[in-house]
């Protein structure tokens, strides 16, 4: 007999026959499956995706429809493979490109890219060189994707809003765990106006407004066997917002010496030398449209998305763990402490950040 996730992979428009439907990987927001078909057929991917996050889903199927189809079209032009440099969507057999369960819940699939790595750190300047090279290629790409997109999830990188949330939840404080946290408190308000006031350039369009990936961790890049990056996937996040959050975000998980959620800070750090390989390959793609403002800003743009996950994870620690998956009851404070960690190695090396980006945009 079927079991449920088999049954539900089977709403799909697959290749051949599904032999098993299995967990994969570690996924902080979604629930994430592969399927296995047999022979030679492709084996793909499935999701639950979080409704609960990403408001509308059909929106957001859209969002990603409209982002993988223009890229595939340039890819295609260029002599590529639109089925490994692009991710493939498949639809329903309804045609819609998600199936909504008897709970209500949503599930989408696309095909799975065989033959490609992800990693959870960049061990080489070469890779970050490439991972740089591949977000800059992927901003380019859809730079001038002219389809509206849904905004399916207000606020995202919005610092104005997240401050909103952060008082609110300091407010209710529903566990009483505020009493614990002065040290860790004082870190988000101290650096409260310098964030904002970078986030006012946004917001008054000093900073261009671009479509942009806004989720770059490393482990959300398919690099093929070479080292090369092969596609951009995870595009539930595909949003008009700036290049920046790009850059930081890819920063905050590239540079990082330690694991986002390290007990022993010890090992975090931000490496200043996989800053330098990413911004080169980063600017040497992005160049082509990259305003001097967004340049000003770039370096800067490691330590707001830090800072952002810090206040997030907090955040979350004291609303008593809503939103982001756990593993221990204080996941979200070790979490916390670790980016802490991160954003004072970039705040101590920021300096030589500028200094980098200068070098590599004339
Ligand atoms: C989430 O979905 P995933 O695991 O790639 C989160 C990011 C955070 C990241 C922290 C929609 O990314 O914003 O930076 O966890 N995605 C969403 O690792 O909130
Ligand atoms: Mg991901």
């Amino acid at each position: 007999m079927k079991n449920k996730l088999e049954e539900i992979a089977g709403k799909f428009q697959v290749e051949g026959k599904i032999i098993e439907v299995q967990p994969l990987g570690e996924g902080f927001i979604n629930d994430t499956f592969i399927i296995k078909t047999e022979g030679k057929s492709p084996n793909y991917i499935l999701q639950r995706k979080n409704k609960q996050i990403f408001s509308p889903i059909p929106a957001m199927m859209e969002n990603i429809q409209k982002v993988c189809m223009h890229i595939k079209k340039k890819v295609v032009a260029a002599g590529g493979d639109p089925l490994r440099e692009a991710m493939t969507i498949i639809p329903a057999f309804d045609n819609k490109l998600y199936f909504l369960d008897e709970e209500e819940e949503y599930w989408a699939v696309c095909l799975f890219i065989e033959d490609t790595i992800a990693y959870d750190s960049a061990k080489t300047p070469e890779l970050a060189y490439s991972g740089g090279k591949g977000i800059g290629k992927f901003q380019t790409l859809v730079a001038d994707l002219k389809e509206p997109l849904t905004n399916i999830l207000p606020g995202f990188h919005d610092m104005r809003f997240r401050f909103k949330q952060w008082d609110a939840v300091l407010t209710k404080d529903p566990l009483g765990r505020k009493k614990e946290l002065t040290e860790e408190i004082s870190w988000i308000e101290r650096r409260r106006l310098e964030m904002l006031n970078f986030y006012e350039l946004i917001e008054n369009g000093v900073i261009p407004t671009r479509i942009s990936h806004n989720d770059t961790k490393i482990n959300n890049i398919l690099f093929d066997k070479k080292g090369e990056v092969l596609c951009v996937i995870d595009l539930d996040t595909v949003l008009n917002s700036t290049v920046l959050n790009d850059f930081g975000d890819a920063m905050r998980t590239y540079t990082n010496t330690g694991a986002e959620d390290d007990l022993n800070l010890d090992n975090v750090s931000m490496d200043i030398e996989i800053f330098n390989a990413f911004t080169k390959g980063y600017i040497e793609e992005a160049r082509s449209f990259l305003t001097e403002k967004e340049a000003e800003y770039l370096a800067f743009s490691a330590k707001f998305i830090t800072y952002e996950q810090v206040l997030r994870f907090l955040m979350d620690y004291i609303d008593g763990d809503n939103y982001y998956k756990i593993k221990s009851p204080n996941h979200n404070l070790v979490r916390t402490h670790a980016q802490f960690k991160l954003l004072q190695s970039m705040e101590e090396q920021f300096d030589a950040m500028n200094a980098t980006v200068k070098k590599y945009i004339v």
